[in-house]
């Protein structure tokens, strides 16, 4: 945690000393057995490290799926653990999923219906009977969870597209309970969501809410327009507010952004340096320039789109050959879904063949690496590269591009970005922006941010990095919770007070 997090006074008082409980699928800690030992998996993704010191620090209740081999093992008769596991601060509730439910509700209905309709990708759908059941009955043991775990007049917060129906059944137990979730992936227009057919039923579950975020203005749009066509909801503009079933949902953009000065202070460490002095010269990167993409192997990313734009480059500007290498920092990501099996083979085989086309003795143009890396790891990478490519087909955030940036510490990179990203909206003037099936754009915007002038790049990098310094991850926190005692406050006032 760095000095920009909130204490706990402040999360407290935003709060109003009321308990939060924090939902999501994945869990801040996993048990798992190596050798008949039970070892601790600690927080990996963005999200899971910033709040976890958050909940460290007011010390309220995390549900999550308890998805470790030994995670029912450690906690007692009603799922419970306290964590971190050395100086427990806060519960850590796990819900136990069987691999049926995992298989439908997860890998079916989330990443297979509601991922791929997000992403505008309609053709990739696969609404099985048997998934919806599956999340409808996930999203109950999610919400019993919760139920069974909040005092008092809690503040429960969904994290993302697997809980759409939770808040409903939540609210309905407990209309005490103040609810919120942020969506972490787009929100696509009407016409694009109506291609789900459940769509109604998962807007009544998401305006069991109180607070819904997404990232961008665009999304929140969208997300009126939904809920304007959902026969009995009223939406109001003005307010940006649906009224659903007696209940007002208040919708508003919060875009995430990362912990910039923890990987600002990763990428100044020596371990990054370390790293790097070794990869650098297993990989011969000493002496060219270096352009990088990190993320899953998932189809919405762009990755065969950039592979495009860079044999591109290479097939019409041999200069460059020789003289860039791209690394490729790709990690496997649900591989049980045949669409993400089909994305895995044809980038390795892709990788492959330019490979063979272009290589000479001594360079190679494509570094393709699938194993997990150390945050030191790709802070080094970050760090070290002349151009991070983002290139997603469509994406929520996109945090990479903002890690990148704020792991500027030396000679300035230039960042060169899908305007389909939602952080196009807060980088697209000073990044390189890109249409990522615009293949000779792409390939020039490559070469040019190869031949940016120093003064050019260190005057687009120096906005960058102010732009996410300001809002990191905590501003993220910090907006989401005052919106929370907004409303708050709003409600109270326009309630009497009692016995006059
Ligand atoms: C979803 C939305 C939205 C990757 N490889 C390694 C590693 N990573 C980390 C990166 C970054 C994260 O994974 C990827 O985050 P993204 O935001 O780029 O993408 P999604 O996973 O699709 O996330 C997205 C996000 O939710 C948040 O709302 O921005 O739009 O799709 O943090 O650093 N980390 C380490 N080693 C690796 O090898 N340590």
């Amino acid at each position: 945690m760095t000095g920009n997090a909130p204490t706990t006074e402040q999360v407290s008082s935003l709060l109003d000393d009321r308990d939060l409980v924090v939902v999501s699928n994945r869990e801040p800690y996993s048990h798992e057995y190596e050798d008949g030992e039970v070892t601790v998996s600690r927080p990996a993704g963005g999200l899971t490290s910033a709040l976890d010191p958050v909940m460290q620090s007011v010390g309220g209740t995390w549900v999550a799926w308890g998805s470790g081999d030994a995670d029912h093992a450690v906690t007692d008769e009603g799922g419970r653990v306290g964590v971190p596991p050395e100086s427990p601060a806060y519960t850590l509730r796990r819900v136990p999923l069987s691999d049926e439910r995992v298989e439908g509700y997860y890998y079916g209905y989330s990443n297979q219906v509601l991922w791929p309709v997000c992403h505008l990708d309609t053709a990739k759908v696969n609404a099985r009977e048997e998934f919806w059941q599956q999340y409808r009955e996930a999203n109950r043991a999610f919400a019993d969870a919760v139920c069974g775990e909040a005092g008092d007049d809690p503040v429960v917060w969904f994290q993302d597209y697997h809980l759409a129906l939770a808040p409903r059944f939540v609210k309905a137990n407990r209309p005490d309970a103040f609810c919120m979730q942020f969506w972490h992936i787009p929100w696509p227009s009407r016409d694009v969501f109506r291609a789900c057919p459940q769509y109604e039923r998962l807007l009544e579950g998401l305006l069991g809410n109180d607070l819904v975020g997404v990232h961008t203005d665009a999304y929140c749009r969208n997300f009126l327009d939904c809920a304007a066509a959902l026969p009995g909801a009223t939406v109001d503009r003005a307010t940006r507010s649906v009224v659903y079933d007696g209940h007002r949902t208040f919708v508003r953009p919060f875009p995430l952004g990362v912990d910039a000065d923890h990987h600002r202070d990763l990428a100044r460490s020596d371990a990054a340096s370390r790293f790097w002095r070794e990869f650098g010269d297993r990989h011969g990167l000493a002496d060219v320039a270096v352009a990088l993409g990190v993320e899953r192997l998932d189809y919405t990313k762009g990755i065969p789109e950039r592979l495009a734009a860079l044999e591109r480059l290479w097939e019409t500007r041999p200069a460059w050959r020789g003289e860039l290498t791209y690394v490729q920092k790709a990690s496997v990501s649900r591989g049980e879904i045949p669409a993400y099996q089909r994305l895995q083979e044809r980038v390795r085989s892709e990788v492959e063949r330019i490979n063979d086309r272009f290589a000479t003795d001594d360079w190679q143009p494509v570094v393709y690496v699938e194993d997990h890396l150390p945050q030191t790891g790709l802070a080094a990478l970050y760090r070290e590269a002349d151009l991070c490519l983002v290139s997603a087909l469509r994406d929520g955030m996109n945090l990479v591009a903002k890690e990148f940036i704020a792991s500027q510490v030396q000679d300035p990179g230039v960042l060169v970005l899908s305007e389909l990203t939602g952080a196009s909206e807060e980088l697209g003037e000073e990044a390189l922006t890109i249409h990522p099936r615009d293949t000779h754009g792409f390939a020039d915007a490559i070469e040019r941010g190869l031949r940016l002038p120093s003064d050019d790049r260190s005057r687009r990098m120096c906005e960058l990095q102010r732009q996410v310094h300001a809002s990191d991850v905590y501003a993220w926190l910090d907006a989401q919770f005052r919106t929370v005692r907004a409303i708050r406050r709003g409600r109270q006032r326009a309630t009497p007070p009692r016995g006059r």
